[in-house]
């Protein structure tokens, strides 16, 4: 067997040598993300021909050293060339890398004019004294840098680069990501392993992955991160603590990101040694002044605080009823002298609201705070503003604050860590949603006001503004948990960049350059991108209901009524008869009221309430009838079989890839897009039921309650099994599943098949607790036919919704009669539950295995 594999090995190397086995070469842990620079088949190199053979960097700052060794590593490992550096202009044809103000300096004519400023670049072969450079420049040394990087990615897609000349501009400024990194290590919402920055209290030692992301960040033009989380440590500004952020600064400094912390506005008082924090005190004024000029001491090129103050329980100006203008203008002030910047989250809210209260709406909170205090922020305050009302839904409308200020400088905030979208588990392309929401009209001048505008700062004339996005890499060689997941922050960075992009052009690059430019690869990558949110959204909360998941903990598997009859306000307000918040001005919350006239014309009417919002803005009866001529009901019922059905589809698509692409990638894919249809069918399982049972009218396709090849593990012969009550009932088929509890050290469940001899498929539905790893056999007429241990890493401790899991195991052959049974040995606190067995045919002339 070994020998075997050796020998397979060889001539598997001497294919690749040939270059015959480019396609699925080298496995890949997604480490190298979009820039992974592997040789281009010979054709696609010859393009390349005629590009220079040498380099020169116009300098020798960290960051023009960054664009040249970038330079030379993806023309060497594209195109298997060494490029020669020079030190000086030379007198043959070279890729001159430079400002342009060193270019002046190097030969006053070489640009004849210059269209870009900023991080902008131009890319473009320019004729000096009869010698043909090609030249990457900008006005800043970033922007040579993303400029080197632009002229990469369009080798790796097989562009062509001759006689090019190129300018990009970005957008705006501020194109920043933040990290929800605790000190000890673990990241609030994150899904990928633990912090690249912190570890046991302290900056890590090793800070190579801090300096590999700097590195991505800059590949797609991101200029700035805040590394730890919101609901901020005051510990991080310690003065002991500060030199460790020095470390991380240095890590980025050579990638153009700049360092950015998140500071909890009680610091003054929490570490600081005073008795207050008041921003009016001016002790705390001098206070904040004296910690900024420390910290620019030792990182001369900080960018500034990310602050989130009266908000889910951080202490913030209201407790000495002071606004958040006061706030943000004492650390603002501090930071001025040093040119950096304060961000004020909008998302400041109460939680405690009275649910009973119709006139209550938390969606209001952000612009009623916030919109009374426009013009009273300093210029270097930016409000930071997530892209809707409530809280990275799977569907909400634009905030309304975005056109409330107009003296004030804005930034959206964006997330690209899944929260409530699948968390990395479940495939979900963000940037069609970021463009409906970048690209719609706020009404708020004469002309049209897309929201992409107004953060940019073109509307209303402001000089800042821009785009943030909640990342949360982690540890995970990936990054991001699931390979596929890393297309939303290359997104997110491009349409930073550039607004106008649209989602299928990104979803190729991305598949392009993360998976080859095979046209069949390149297709079915994207289509299934650009399917995932709508399908995602379509098993989850469809019609602008929110995620209807499990909002008092994980924020992950279904939890319909989590979010009602309690202070946190993301209420649906589903009952017996219908659902919906109704926040129009005539007989609602009045929310509708903080668009301006045309928008909230729009949403105050039923009629042109879109559909896929229209709970958001109204509460109706199930019985409505929507524009597409369904009742709301039937649209319940109806999203979730065909969102279950097509999440299966991704996985046909992806195995459709088989072979052409690495293996190692391969594989994760399929189990994260496995994993994902059998969750989406505990979604829709849950959710249909629940409201047939508090709507208790019956699916007109008869699906909702019957499950056909469905046997509930307690109908089954159990053996030291127990039945118990899933809480919350739906989340478990019939509500209820079977454990194995102490003293049990082993249980079994067990059946008699009396279907028709032949091949089957079976779908066994346990739960995987992270609190125990437990082991499952199944055996049919005593022999073994699948075994596995439950140690997923999924987001609960109990059975549920988030642990709900399911095994399926392919080409059975059955005989009438056969005796099945599932055995589970229990592990620590989970008990090995189980909640039924599905049987189905395999379709004639199926093949799978
Ligand atoms: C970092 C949501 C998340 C919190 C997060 C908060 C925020 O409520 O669930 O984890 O806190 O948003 O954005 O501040």
């Amino acid at each position: 067997m070994r020998r075997f594999h050796l020998l397979h090995m060889a001539v598997y190397g001497a294919l690749l040598f040939l270059g015959l086995g480019a396609k699925c070469a080298r496995a890949e842990t997604g480490a190298d993300a979009w820039l992974r620079y592997l040789p281009l088949e010979k054709n696609a190199a010859r393009k390349y021909a005629r590009l220079p053979a040498s380099v020169v960097a116009l300098g020798d700052s960290p960051v023009l050293g960054s664009a040249k060794s970038e330079l030379i590593r993806g023309i060497r490992g594209m195109l298997a060339r060494p490029l020669r550096e020079e030190n000086s202009l030379p007198h043959e044809s070279a890729i001159i890398l430079g400002t342009v103000s060193a270019l002046q300096t190097a030969a006053p004519t070489f640009l004849e004019h210059v269209d870009f400023h900023g991080d902008g670049f131009l890319l473009a072969t320019v004729q000096l004294h009869g010698v043909a450079y090609f030249v990457v420049t900008s006005t800043s040394e970033r922007g040579v840098l993303y400029g080197v990087f632009a002229l990469l990615s369009r080798i790796a897609r097989g562009e062509s680069v001759s006689a090019l000349r190129e300018t990009q501009q970005p957008e705006a400024p501020i194109r920043w990501v933040d990290q929800w990194d605790n000190l000890d290590g673990r990241i609030e919402r994150g899904y990928a392993g633990a912090s690249i920055f912190f570890e046991n209290g302290n900056v890590r030692a090793d800070l190579t992955r801090a300096a590999d992301y700097a590195r991505l960040l800059a590949s797609v033009g991101i200029n700035g991160c805040a590394i730890n989380n919101v609901n901020a440590n005051p510990h991080v500004l310690e003065d002991s603590f500060l030199p460790q952020l020095a470390r991380v600064a240095d890590v980025f400094r050579p990638w153009g990101v700049q360092l950015s912390i998140s500071v909890d506005l009680s610091s003054p008082k929490v570490i600081g040694g005073l008795d207050t924090f008041d921003p009016a005190d001016p002790n705390v004024a001098e206070w904040w002044k004296k910690k900024v000029n420390d910290i620019y001491r030792l990182i001369p090129d900080f960018a500034g605080v990310v602050v989130k103050a009266d908000s889910e329980g951080r202490l913030g100006p209201a407790t000495y009823a002071r606004t958040p203008a006061d706030a943000a203008k004492v650390i603002a002030r501090a930071l001025a002298p040093h040119g950096g910047i304060v961000f004020y989250r909008a998302f400041v809210y109460n939680h405690h609201l009275d649910w009973r209260d119709p006139t209550n709406d938390r969606a209001k909170a952000a612009y009623d705070i916030f919109n009374p205090l426009d013009g009273k922020f300093d210029d270097n305050v930016i409000i930071q503003i997530k892209h809707g009302p409530i809280d990275f839904q799977v569907r909400e409308p634009v905030s309304p604050l975005f056109s409330g200020l107009e003296k004030t400088n804005e930034a959206i905030e964006l997330q690209v860590t899944q929260e409530y979208t699948g968390q990395q588990r479940h495939l979900c392309f963000l940037p069609p949603m970021w463009k409906e929401v970048l690209d719609f009209d706020m009404h708020a001048g004469e002309r049209r006001t897309p929201v992409k505008d107004i953060v940019a700062g073109k509307t209303f004339h402001r000089p800042f503004g821009g785009f943030v996005a909640v990342v949360n890499v982690g540890m995970d060689a990936n990054w991001l948990g699931h390979p596929l997941a890393m297309a939303n922050l290359y997104g997110y960075g491009r349409l930073a960049w550039n607004p106008d992009l649209d989602s299928t052009a990104i979803a190729e690059e991305w598949a392009r350059l993360s998976f080859g430019n095979d046209p069949a690869v390149v297709q079915t990558i994207a289509a299934m991108l650009l399917a995932s949110w709508p399908i995602y959204e379509s098993y989850t909360g469809p019609l602008g209901a929110g995620t209807l998941t499990d909002i008092l903990g994980s924020h992950f598997g279904p939890g319909v009524e989590s979010s009602e009859r309690n202070g946190w306000g993301q209420w649906h307000r589903a009952d017996h008869h219908g659902i919906g918040m109704d926040r129009t001005a005539a007989t609602g919350s009045g929310y509708v009221d903080q668009y301006r006239a045309p928008v909230a014309k729009m949403y105050e009417s039923l009629d042109s309430t879109p559909d896929e919002l229209l709970l958001f803005f109204h509460h109706v009866p199930y019985t409505h009838v929507l524009h597409s001529g369904k009742t709301v009901i039937q649209q319940i019922y109806d999203s979730h079989y065909a969102g279950a059905e097509a999440a299966a589809r991704l996985v046909q698509q992806w195995e459709s890839l088989k072979g052409q692409v690495d293996e190692e990638r391969y594989q994760a894919v399929l189990r994260r897009l496995e994993y994902q249809a059998g969750h989406a069918i505990v979604w829709r399982d849950a959710v249909c039921n629940w409201f047939f049972q508090i709507s208790g009218i019956v699916d007109q396709h008869r699906r909702v309650g019957h499950y056909s090849g469905r046997i509930e593990a307690e109908a089954m012969y159990l053996e030291d099994y127990l039945p118990f009550e899933v809480v919350p009932r739906e989340t478990a088929s019939g509500g209820k599943a079977v454990e194995c509890a102490p003293p049990a050290e082993k249980c079994s469940a067990a059946f008699r098949f009396d279907g028709a001899a032949g091949r089957y498929e079976m779908d066994v539905e346990y739960f995987d607790q992270s609190n125990g790893k437990s082991k499952f056999r199944v055996l049919v007429s005593d022999q073994v036919v699948d075994e596995w241990i439950a140690d997923d890493r999924l987001p609960a401790t109990k059975p549920g919704g988030d642990s709900s899991t399911r095994r399926r195991i392919f080409g059975l052959v059955l005989r009438p009669g056969d005796h099945i049974r599932i055995e589970g040995v229990p592990d620590g606190e989970e008990h090995a539950a189980l909640d039924y067995v599905e049987i189905h045919a395999l379709p004639e002339g199926s093949t799978r295995p």
